[in-house]
């Protein structure tokens, strides 16, 4: 069974979970924390970095304790050290610890007085009044647990994007090995680019009586069948995601195709389209009276809708219909439209590759320009550079480009935006660089005014020139902080400065809503990678997938532009 980089992150989690509760030593907890954090937003599989014999331990904060437990989560799919840990403590006891208000200590007296190791059994605990009894717990707390827990036991599940085309990128070639498979695609929202999924939706077209049906109830990663039948089926992967498979003949592969991409609310306007003209659409085709008139390529079954194509990115029923009658569809930007990056890191700080490693990397990518952006010091966690060392890297880069062929690097910063809006370093150090990326990395509870203020006042400084994950949000697990964002855009239109999209998988910030907003207000957006390693400029793509639902041409992305223009917009901003 492949093992994915999402599940020896998990394992690292539970591991820390479990020893949590078990009160272990907090430097060992805060080892496997850091670990799975850093094997999580890998741009790479360490799966085939095990297979060509790589040094695990070139990765920050992996030492010959959590190598070893990689190459062995790898090759057997299991960890020891949790299976120990399971032996000692309930198996479903670290569910516990996701309910607001329950920290390791409350989640063991829960279970050591009351017996209590799952959701269901806390809810019940919590109904039948026993935990207010608890030293420290009380009728209040009582009260917003059980509200937590059945909030939670009522939520649906859903999975990142980047997490899901992980699963995806193994199971697809699997099908498409069987025999009689012609063609595979996943389709849903995960072919439409949302940041969450909630189930993967894949299309095959098969011969009849292929093996394709067998060989998806047979992947090894599959945990449940749902349902199955000849041609269609659902399986329960181990990790929860559910995948609904459907077989279609070719003839029918593009309605099919355009039918299970959705939106519904897409499906529904061109139904209704279709009505218009006389015309019948289901997922078999679109048909005049009996006679299918378009079927097999989802081109044609727009044209047969008197539409042009539309990407699939566009398709939740925000206009694209309108626009495409129009033919005003915009001409989404793509990956190849990037000519550079503007926010990487090296190991001058929490990166892991040096400044040569990061240039050749964007090099083999075809960028003409890649802008190196550390953090500052007031990141003392990741090694944040003061002025002495900033201008150390500046030499450095100045001596490096002077050897480098057919890339260039810009000299740039990710700098704190502090609490008043001032900038962590001083115009003496900002003064000689091509590009300043504010960034906010703290206090992130501010009330909405201040926030915003914070956030202008920066925006005011007269070398900053790019406004970093302009909301803070991390995917399912940080809420945005709380601040105008069309003030800011605003502002940003004003002062002539210009947003991050931020591609990073954990972020996606600029939010899909703001990006229209920006291209709204006619703000630049910068789709940078944010890499801390030559191989995160694989997140590109879902920046430039974000970047296509909310309608970014090339023209409203600032790293399409060539070098001078580039350089040149750069220059214009500093004051
Ligand atoms: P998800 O899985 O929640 O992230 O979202 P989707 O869009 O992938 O939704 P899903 O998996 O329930 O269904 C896949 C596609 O199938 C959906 O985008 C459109 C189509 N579809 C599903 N149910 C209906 C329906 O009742 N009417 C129409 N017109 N289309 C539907
Ligand atoms: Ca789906
Ligand atoms: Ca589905």
């Amino acid at each position: 069974m492949p093992i994915h980089n999402a599940d020896i992150a998990a394992t690292f989690t539970e591991i820390a979970d479990l020893l949590e509760i078990e009160q272990a030593n907090p430097f060992r907890i805060r080892a496997y924390r850091n670990a799975a954090r850093i094997v999580g937003e890998l741009g790479r599989e360490v799966r085939a970095m095990v297979e060509r014999g790589e040094n695990l331990k070139a990765l920050p904060g992996i030492g010959d304790d959590l190598a070893a437990k990689m190459r062995e989560i790898v090759d057997s799919g299991k960890c020891r050290a949790l299976e120990k840990l399971h032996a000692e403590l309930p198996p479903a006891i670290t569910e516990l610890l996701h309910v607001p208000g329950l920290g390791p200590k409350r989640v063991r007296m829960l279970w050591h007085e009351l017996e209590v190791q799952t959701l269901e059994q806390l809810a019940r605990a919590a109904r039948d009044g026993r935990i207010r009894e608890l030293p420290g717990f009380g009728a209040k707390t009582e009260a917003n647990i059980l509200q937590a827990v059945e909030a939670h036991l009522s939520k649906v599940r859903r999975i990142k994007l980047t997490t899901a085309a992980q699963y995806a990128e193994s199971l697809v070639p699997w099908l498409a090995s069987a025999r009689g498979v012609a063609r595979v695609e996943v389709a849903g929202s995960y072919r439409r680019c949302r940041e969450t999924v909630g189930d993967l939706d894949i299309l095959v077209i098969a011969a009849a009586g292929s093996a394709v049906m067998a060989r998806f109830i047979a992947y090894e990663e599959g945990a449940e069948v749902l349902s199955q039948g000849p041609t269609r089926a659902s399986v329960v992967l181990k990790n929860g995601l559910q995948v609904d498979l459907r077989v279609v003949d070719a003839a029918a592969y593009g309605a099919a195709l355009c039918y299970f991409t959705g939106s519904k609310a897409h499906n529904i306007a061109l139904r209704r389209i279709a009505q218009e003209q006389g015309l019948k659409l289901n997922e078999y085709g679109v048909f005049r009276g009996r006679d299918r008139i378009a079927g097999a390529d989802e081109v044609a079954v727009y044209r047969a809708l008197g539409l042009p194509w539309i990407a699939p990115e566009l398709r939740e029923d925000r206009g694209e219909i309108a626009a495409a009658r129009a033919d005003r569809l915009p001409r989404l930007v793509q990956l190849a439209d990037l000519r550079g990056d503007l926010h990487v890191h090296t190991v001058a700080t929490d990166g892991h590759h040096t400044l040569e490693e990061m240039a050749l990397a964007a090099k083999g990518l075809g960028f003409s320009y890649l802008a190196i952006t550390e953090h500052s010091r007031r990141l003392a966690m990741a090694h944040g550079l003061d002025p002495r060392r900033l201008a150390e890297q500046c030499d450095a880069i100045d001596r490096l480009n002077a050897t480098l062929e057919g890339i260039v690097l810009l000299k740039g910063i990710e700098v704190d935006i502090l609490e008043d809006g001032s900038l962590d370093l001083p115009d003496s150090a900002l003064a000689r660089l091509d590009l300043v990326i504010g960034a906010v990395h703290s206090r992130f509870d501010l009330p909405r005014a201040k926030q915003t203020e914070r956030i202008l006042r920066a925006m005011d400084h007269r070398y900053f020139t790019l406004l970093a994950h302009p909301t803070g949000r991390v995917i399912e697990s940080r809420a945005p902080y709380d601040a105008d964002m069309l003030r800011i855009i605003r502002h940003a239109r004003q002062r002539g400065c210009f947003l991050e999209l931020n591609a990073h998988p954990e972020r996606l910030d600029l939010l899909d809503s703001h990006c229209l907003m920006a291209k709204e207000e006619g703000v630049l957006v910068a789709i940078n990678s944010d890499a801390h390693s030559r191989d995160d400029f694989a997140h590109l793509r879902f920046g430039i997938g974000q970047a296509r639902r909310r309608w970014l041409e090339a023209a409203n992305v600032l790293n399409t532009r060539a070098l001078p223009e580039l350089r040149r917009l750069l220059a214009q901003v500093r004051r």
